[in-house]
């Protein structure tokens, strides 16, 4: 038995490391690990309530939108208000915009370079000026690579890599259209935190998201530019991505059986009324079959996590206590549970939840692309359904904000006032593009007495829990064949695909520390 350790896992928002034991070709234990602390949870305390909502916001800076909404939603909960209708709509238009920019954020400039060949750059014959230059940087990165093969080189985005015969997409075409939609999705990212900005006062961390809606009027002015960029964003989406995602399918079809997990989580996204009913994406609880989600069963439970707080306690009566030398701990990530089983959030959580919901679009886009591969749903329950499933909700979002556009009401009310309590409690839940996001707030004396937040990569990269039973990420692990010990490229695809964020999952940073050395990847 081998012990193959990922250390860092690079190209993901954070520091996590990835440890496991393989055996005959195939990995039979895994661990994920958290390797930094934070601590917003702790900083929050004893500060002005409606103070969290700037605050949280800096635990992550591809996220903000979402640590912002579940944030007004968790004071909208704790003052007892509702937002208006604009500032729903507006909320749903902010979040969908940084969503769609964060699927493309992770498909292009995170996990594509584990199937795209960057180095097929090097045939371009073309004139695009992105394209030459980016044909230089590939050049310099293997030039620098060759005189230092060991170490971490800062010289490029591109290097260190796998190296491997067949890692890689082979087809020269399909290579380049891949890297030149990798460029493009620079410029697309762009439009999208344009459209953030133009309601959320500016991104990534907008200032206009508040309890009871959102600061920004609507005006036709800004409605209208809104539309520009997202006709943009959505051409890119249906022309670009949807197609480079289902030509990494066709090139690697075993990641429909690999990286498989069955237990998925959604608390309800784009809400349809300000009472939160009705969603796009609709809430639930899938384990084989689908159950009514009820936020009373979440916990989050320490056993092997550093912390001495205390285990299994719900998040409202949660504590963040750091225990940095914890005996048999080995990550900063907690480990949520819900009625004590650890769920899978993400995309592909909300696919399959609409998808058993009834929901008509999400069936018939998932069907759509089952008939492509001539499978069957199951196989959407892994590595690749994820990327499928975030090009789907990037095309069916991209979609919906052009009638979200048409329901605001210019001029009218974007939020509803309110007052601080002396004493209340409040939850506020959104889904994030990483998954569900949950915020928890106990005030006392018009202060904030405690806050939790329990994030979606807290979710899928847990640790075991108190019963020893695995996080999602260790157990989708579980079974996948490593061809090298030393490029263990098919477990990054794996973990990859879940678009881990550490940066959100741990929430506090550990200074002066070497976070590892690292020679694969
Ligand atoms: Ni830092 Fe985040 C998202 C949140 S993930 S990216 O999406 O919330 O755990
Ligand atoms: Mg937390």
């Amino acid at each position: 038995m081998a012990k193959v350790y990922i250390d860092p896992l690079t190209r993901i928002e954070g520091h996590l490391s990835i440890e496991m034991d393989v055996q005959n070709g195939k990995v039979v234990d895994a661990k994920c690990r958290g390797d930094m602390f934070r601590g917003y949870e702790t900083i929050l305390q004893g500060r002005n309530p409606v103070d969290a909502n700037q605050i949280v916001m800096r635990i992550c800076g591809v996220c903000p939108v979402s640590h912002g909404e579940a944030s007004s939603r968790c004071l909208d909960d704790a003052f007892k208000i509702k937002p208006t209708k604009n500032g729903r709509i507006l909320r749903n238009l902010i979040l969908g915009a940084n969503t769609v920019q964060s699927h493309i954020l992770h498909f292009y400039h995170l996990a594509a370079l584990d199937f795209v060949d960057i180095t097929a750059i090097l045939q371009y014959k073309g004139s695009v000026s992105s394209l030459l230059k980016l044909k230089d940087w590939v050049k310099n990165d293997i030039e620098v690579k060759k005189g230092r093969p060991d170490e971490i080189t800062s010289a490029g985005p591109f290097l260190p890599r796998y190296e491997g015969n067949d890692f890689y997409i082979k087809d020269v075409d399909t290579n380049i259209s891949a890297i030149a939609g990798y460029v493009q999705a620079l410029d697309i990212r762009q439009k999208a935190h344009q459209m953030v900005a133009l309601f959320g006062g500016r991104a990534p961390h907008p200032i206009a998201l508040v309890p009871g809606g959102v600061t920004t009027v609507p005006t036709s002015g800004k409605i209208k530019e809104f539309k520009k960029l997202l006709k943009e964003v959505d051409k890119f989406v249906n022309e670009t991505y949807v197609p480079h995602v289902i030509a990494v399918a066709k090139a690697y079809p075993d990641y429909f059986k690999l990286g498989q997990y069955t237990k998925f989580m959604s608390y309800g996204v784009y809400d349809k009324d300000e009472d939160r009913k009705t969603f796009m994406f609709e809430q639930g609880i899938f384990d084989g079959k689908l159950e009514k989600f009820d936020s009373k069963k979440i916990r989050e439970q320490v056993k092997y996590a550093r912390y001495r707080s205390g285990s299994n306690l719900h998040p409202l009566k949660g504590e963040t206590i750091a225990d940095p030398n914890k005996g048999g701990a080995y990550t900063w990530v907690k480990a949520p549970r819900y009625d004590d089983r650890p769920m899978e959030v993400g995309a592909l959580a909300r696919m399959v939840i609409a998808y058993n919901s009834g929901n008509e679009l999400v069936k018939k886009e998932l069907d759509g692309v089952l008939k492509i591969f001539n499978s069957e749903l199951p196989v959407v329950l892994s590595a690749l359904g994820r990327h499928a499933s975030r090009a789907i909700e990037a095309k069916m979002i991209s979609a919906e904000m052009k009638k979200w556009l048409d329901e605001l009401e210019v001029g009218k009310n974007p939020r509803n006032p309110y007052s601080i309590p002396d004493s209340s409690e409040g939850e506020g839940l959104v889904e994030a593009a990483r998954g569900g996001l949950g915020h928890w707030i106990d005030i006392k004396k018009g202060k904030i007495a405690n806050y939790q937040a329990v994030v979606p990569t807290t979710w899928f990269c847990s640790p075991k829990d108190d019963r020893d039973v695995k996080g999602p990420v260790e157990q989708a692990l579980i079974g996948t064949p490593i061809s090298d010990n030393l490029n263990p490229i098919e477990a990054a695809r794996i973990v990859r695909s879940f678009d881990p964020c550490l940066a959100c999952a741990i929430h506090v940073v550990e200074g002066d520390r070497e976070i590892g050395k690292f020679r694969v990847c």
